[in-house]
């Protein structure tokens, strides 16, 4: 099993869309392991948006990934970071196909509803970063042999 960050971005807040986007992932299968709202710090997103600090628009990003708190989580199951990938759709909402989180909500690059972590190494760094250990949980999925066949899993 993989796990994957995802965080709700103001954009999904202020559209009071959080609920839609963590029922698309909870009818998808994937098991919810934690759950918090927060509002993220100059630190953290300096972090989170490494790749991005020298960007002409990472102040924008930065203002606009704090305008609200935020909620984050981590969702789990078979390769969950491509799958999640795919369900958020690409960065620029005007691109990404419908169906898509991005597809459906927005239309726009920056404020594309969510962030989902990119490769299975990110999602454990990206993790780590936004989780104490004690707010992971590990818990039985009951329907999971109904998600999954036995030999997937
Ligand atoms: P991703 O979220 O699809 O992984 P990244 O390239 O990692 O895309 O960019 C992180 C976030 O930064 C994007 O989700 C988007 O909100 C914002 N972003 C990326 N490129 C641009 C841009 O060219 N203009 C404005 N915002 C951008
Ligand atoms: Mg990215």
């Amino acid at each position: 099993m993989e796990r994957t960050l995802v965080i709700l971005k103001p954009s999904a807040i202020q559209r009071a869309l959080a609920g839609e986007v963590i029922r698309r992932f909870e009818r998808k299968g994937l098991k919810l392991c934690a759950i918090k709202m927060m509002q993220l710090s100059d630190e953290l997103i300096q972090q989170h948006y490494a790749h991005l600090v020298d960007r002409p628009f990472f102040p924008r990003i930065k203002e606009s990934m704090q305008a609200t708190p935020v909620i984050v989580c981590c969702w789990e199951g078979i390769e969950a970071v491509q799958v999640v990938r795919d369900l958020a759709g690409t960065t620029n909402g005007r691109k990404a196909a419908p169906g898509s989180i991005r597809g459906d909500f927005g239309v726009s690059v920056q404020e594309n509803i969510i962030h989902a972590s990119d490769t299975v190494e990110n999602a454990a760094i990206e993790l780590n970063r936004f989780f104490g250990a004690d707010e992971i949980f590990d818990y039985q999925q009951s329907a999971l042999n109904f998600i999954y066949a036995s030999d997937e899993l």
